[in-house]
């Protein structure tokens, strides 16, 4: 990024894809780790939209039309207003930065990334694939369907937007974690992954040189930064550990090779959960990768 970038931070304090609680302080626990001021090292501008507004989980009723989606429709509404703020601030050619919240968090984001001119590519760093649909899904966590809901997979409560993600415009990068019907949806919609199996083999320069290369035809891209991708001795704040992630050199090398990249224009640092963090390590860690990718180098 050029140092007159302008990064526009939204947070959205969202719990209500999954049971865990507490993931609605993840945007205070990376704002407090220091992400403003780290971006105006870098010389960006830094414009704090602040929160959207999330109901608490108390003040939900539930919705019989959710069905095994559990929460689906006050998601739907949440990611709605994350959806317009964002196509607000990549509108005014800003880039974005959305501290969530769980993951859900990015049925908005990505949808307004997919509005702007241009062809969007995404990078969905994560353990996991969020690939469920309410069909499919073991826990009717409302994360773990997001990248179906963007292909339009999913009920209209979970639709937002009018462009559907299609599925050669998505690779997803450090899954270990996955449910039997996950990998088969994978093969059969064709989706592009690296496993941390597949970087061990290649290292990370190669996996991200390959990411790359299958998002060749994007003229901008999303990264989607699920804080479980890393290994959990160096994010253990997060609600869904799965050891065997990325190494702190690797998530580095990555968030290096996609700033020299040049095509990143919104990032969303999702699942960061205080309450299970320790000092907020998994708060720093999140400024440091972001950090990164808008072009923090060592030398
Ligand atoms: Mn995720």
């Amino acid at each position: 990024m050029t140092p007159t970038t302008t990064v526009h931070i939204l947070g959205v304090p969202m719990d209500l894809g999954q049971q865990r609680r507490g993931v609605d302080m993840g945007p205070s626990a990376v704002r407090y780790a220091g992400l403003a001021d780290e971006l105006r090292r870098l010389g960006c501008t830094v414009v704090d939209g602040g929160n959207i507004g999330v109901p608490i989980a108390e003040q939900i009723d539930h919705d019989p039309s959710d069905g095994t989606a559990h929460n689906a429709t006050a998601i739907g509404q949440v990611c709605g207003e994350v959806y317009r703020a964002m196509c607000d601030a990549l509108g005014q050619g800003h880039r974005a930065i959305t501290l969530g919240g769980d993951h859900s968090t990015a049925l908005g984001t990505v949808a307004a990334a997919l509005e702007q001119p241009g062809r969007l590519g995404v990078l969905w760093i994560d353990a996991h694939a969020d690939f469920n649909t309410p069909e499919t899904t073991l826990t009717g966590n409302v994360h773990g369907m997001v990248v179906a809901a963007l292909m339009g997979q999913c009920p209209p409560s979970l639709t937002i937007g009018d462009a559907r993600l299609q599925s050669h415009q998505i690779v997803m990068l450090a899954l270990r974690d996955l449910d039997p019907a996950e990998r088969s949806r994978l093969r059969e919609f064709g989706v592009a992954t690296l496993t941390m199996s597949d970087i061990d083999k290649m290292g990370m320069k190669e996996a991200a040189e390959s990411a790359l290369r299958l998002l060749t035809g994007a003229t901008h891209l999303h990264v989607s930064l699920d804080l479980d991708s890393l290994d959990p001795s160096l994010a253990p704040g997060v609600g869904t550990p799965v050891p065997g992630g990325l190494s702190y050199r690797e998530a580095h090398l990555l968030m290096e090779m996609l700033a020299d990249d040049g095509r990143v224009r919104s990032v969303d640092v999702v699942e960061v959960n205080p309450i299970l963090d320790d000092k907020n390590k998994t708060g720093k860690i999140a400024v440091e990768l972001v950090a990164s990718l808008l072009g923090k180098r060592i030398l």
